[in-house]
């Protein structure tokens, strides 16, 4: 990030009524960096809100203060997103709004820099750390309720510092941020730890039904709604069973393919390493993310999704896609 990004933060910190827009099914980085960013405003006396399309998962309620909706309570006159790459990501709730975005904070290196001004760091583990910058680099005080939430935001995003996007900068900022009274452990035992047994259950019934390809090194997993409802499990019980599969020793790519209610496919691919990147087979179905975790969501029937996904990340296995045609590279 350059002077021209603080100073546009330093705009923005200028201004009242301001809305802040997460993407769809809200994760514990954007709800962190955008309770982080509300809490900052408050603190300078002004009126702001927090919305999303989707609930707000159990394990984050914590960062949303206990709210489980996210709705828009006032006419904006400034609109900020975080963590958001693209338009579309905003989901139904929120796309009266997508052509009006006024600032875009994101760490996407897929993101489309569709607002009026774009604040965007690729390299940056989280959104979280992207705000601490720019809190840092524009003299916005943080108290602990601030650094609790951006604590909250980057853990997420990183595994607790155990993913690649982990810098040294990631551990300087969080550094900064544990001289602060919260109880850290518990933001990340919260998040991550407790989990219902039914969810539990569920993954015992994944496990079972995971899908192998090439010598084990494609992982797919197709979660279906009769699954979760065999075993009592709610949406918010799968969310993160991307990193569970991701540890089966050899698997290089995998993914997680979610009937949705709608009866369309989620999909959250990850990589093992920065050979493969996943970000190019979720911009075939028209998602992106980073390269070694990405989402898309696939308009099929289950059984054709994956069939789709499988030839998609064949295709690039096999060297029909270069690494040229990645926005993340
Ligand atoms: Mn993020």
């Amino acid at each position: 990030m350059n002077e021209t990004c603080y100073e546009a933060f330093r705009e923005l910190l200028s201004m009242d009524d301001v809305l802040i827009l997460v993407h769809r099914n809200p994760d514990g980085d954007c709800l962190g960096t955008a309770f982080a960013l509300k809490r900052a405003f408050e603190n300078l006396g002004r009126r702001v809100c927090v919305a999303a399309t989707g609930t707000v998962d159990r394990n984050l309620r914590d960062i949303t203060d206990g709210a489980e909706e996210l709705k828009p309570r006032f006419l904006p006159s400034v609109i900020v997103t975080v963590d958001v790459a693209t338009q579309q990501m905003l989901g139904p709730d929120l796309a009266d709004y997508a052509d009006y975005i006024d600032y875009n904070i994101d760490h996407h290196c897929t993101n489309t820099e569709y607002a009026r001004t774009n604040i965007v760091n690729g390299s940056a583990s989280s959104a979280g750390e992207v705000l601490f910058d720019l809190f840092a680099a524009c003299n916005v005080e943080i108290d602990d309720v601030i650094a609790e939430k951006l604590y909250a935001a980057i853990s997420f995003d990183t595994g607790c510092f155990r993913y690649s996007n982990t810098s040294a900068h990631t551990h300087e900022v969080t550094a900064a941020l544990m001289k602060y009274n919260f109880d850290a452990p518990a933001v990340v035992r919260k998040m991550f730890d407790i989990v219902p047994l039914r969810q539990l259950k569920m993954e015992r019934a994944a496990l079972d039904a995971l899908h192998l390809y090439r010598d084990g090194s494609v992982v797919l997993l197709p979660i279906t709604r009769e699954m979760l409802e065999e075993n009592g499990a709610l949406d918010e019980d799968v969310a993160g069973m991307v990193a569970l599969i991701r540890r089966i020793e050899g698997a290089a790519v995998c993914a997680t393919l979610k009937e949705t209610k709608e009866g369309d496919v989620k999909v959250s691919l990850r990589s093992a390493d920065d050979v493969f990147d996943v970000s190019a087979v979720a911009a075939v179905f028209g998602g992106g993310g980073h390269v070694k975790a990405s989402g898309c969501l696939i308009k099929d029937n289950i059984e054709r999704a994956e069939a789709r996904l499988l030839a998609a990340i064949e295709a690039r296995m096999d060297g029909e896609e270069t690494n040229n045609d990645s926005p993340c590279r």
